[in-house]
């Protein structure tokens, strides 16, 4: 190594002309590059003796910084002005880049539609723990130690074995006895998210889908009032001139309960193949909170009284757009989600 070499390319350093981005990056590889002319100059640095080193490092270190300055300088002259400097003026009537926008999933929008209107009813949006454990799925809401729910064919366990096990919540009442356990009463609550369910994927059941659950608790709350509620709601979704009917029903954590259908909006009642023939469509399950359940969480039955319902968001959305087969909600097939980009209201 001698002084020449490092001045030979300090010089082509200097005279450096470039007048495209190209030509600056061609100049790096050649100076800087794997096999570039500073970088042999730095490997043959580590073969020399001890004593050139001290001569020889600092020049080549600032050899390598002028190259590094020098680049930058050239980049920023040839900046915005490069279209102009090489005569090919940039075509300002191109169309731009194509910039797709997502859309919402329909399970969304509807489940956005659904706390909205209970929103405006006065409640509370709770969420809480998709991974839950046994007391706040089943034995605060009143399962019987031995009930098929709570049979590995229908839930799916994290783990067993011990006296609380994990598991994945089989419905979005856990978070419901969170808020009981929790909240200061009255509680006006509204429960929406994901849940799981050991079933064989079909056109009408999925092992994972979406649900919205409500839940009203104060003095002397009646049925009456749970009818109302659905009423209203049933009005604002699926238009003011709905009708609904209940049918007993039962499930642990309520007392009475009852399935909720409204009015077929597509043959308003004559009968079609939506409705198979009935004039109706069942939409959800709801009761007056079992006085166990809310014992369960600390409220005292004597005085407070409530209504809780719950409803599959997959099938209100089936229901509204006619979708025939749930798995079209999973399958995140562009050509069935495009179909829903204008569907959100402002
Ligand atoms: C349903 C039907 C009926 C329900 C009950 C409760 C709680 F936590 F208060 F006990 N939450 N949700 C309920 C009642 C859910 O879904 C079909």
């Amino acid at each position: 190594m001698t002084n020449k070499d490092i001045e030979r390319v300090l010089s082509e350093i200097r005279e450096l002309a470039c007048k495209t981005s190209r030509d600056i990056e061609e100049a790096r590889i050649r100076l800087l590059g794997k096999k570039g002319e500073i970088t042999a100059l730095f490997e043959e640095f580590r073969t020399i003796d001890k004593s050139e080193k001290a001569v020889f490092g600092k020049p080549l270190n600032e050899l390598k910084q002028a190259a590094i300055t020098r680049l930058e300088e050239l980049k920023e002259a040839v900046g915005g002005g490069e279209a102009a400097s090489t005569g090919a003026a940039a075509d300002l009537s191109m169309p731009g880049d194509d910039f797709p926008l997502g859309s919402r999933h329909p399970v969304s929008i509807v489940r956005q539609q659904i706390v909205d209107i209970f929103r405006k009813f006065g409640y509370d949006v709770a969420e809480g723990p998709e991974i839950e454990d046994d007391r706040h799925v089943f034995e605060a809401l009143n399962f019987p130690p031995n009930h098929p729910a709570r049979d590995m064919q229908d839930t799916f366990f994290v783990s067993t074995g011990h006296l609380n096990p994990i598991l994945l919540r089989t419905h979005t009442s856990s978070v419901q006895v969170r808020t009981m356990e929790s909240a200061s009463l009255p509680i006006r609550v509204i429960c929406p998210g994901r849940v799981f369910r050991n079933e064989a994927i079909s056109a009408r059941a999925h092992c994972i889908f979406h649900q919205v659950e409500g839940l009203y608790v104060d003095e002397n709350v009646t049925f009456a009032d749970l009818k109302q509620a659905i009423l209203l709601f049933a009005r604002e979704m699926f238009g003011p001139d709905t009708k609904i009917r209940m049918r007993p029903s039962y499930f642990p954590f309520t007392e009475p309960s009852a399935e909720v259908d409204v009015s077929c909006n597509i043959c308003h009642g004559k009968g079609c193949n939506v409705c198979k023939g009935t004039g109706w469509l069942e939409i959800m399950g709801c009761g007056m909170v079992d006085p166990n359940v809310l014992k369960a969480s600390g409220i005292d039955p004597q005085k407070y009284s409530g209504f809780a319902f719950g409803m599959g968001i997959e099938r209100i959305a089936m229901l509204k757009w006619r979708v025939n087969d749930l798995r079209h909600y999973f399958e995140n097939d562009l050509r069935f989600l495009k179909q829903f980009e204008s569907c959100v209201e402002a």
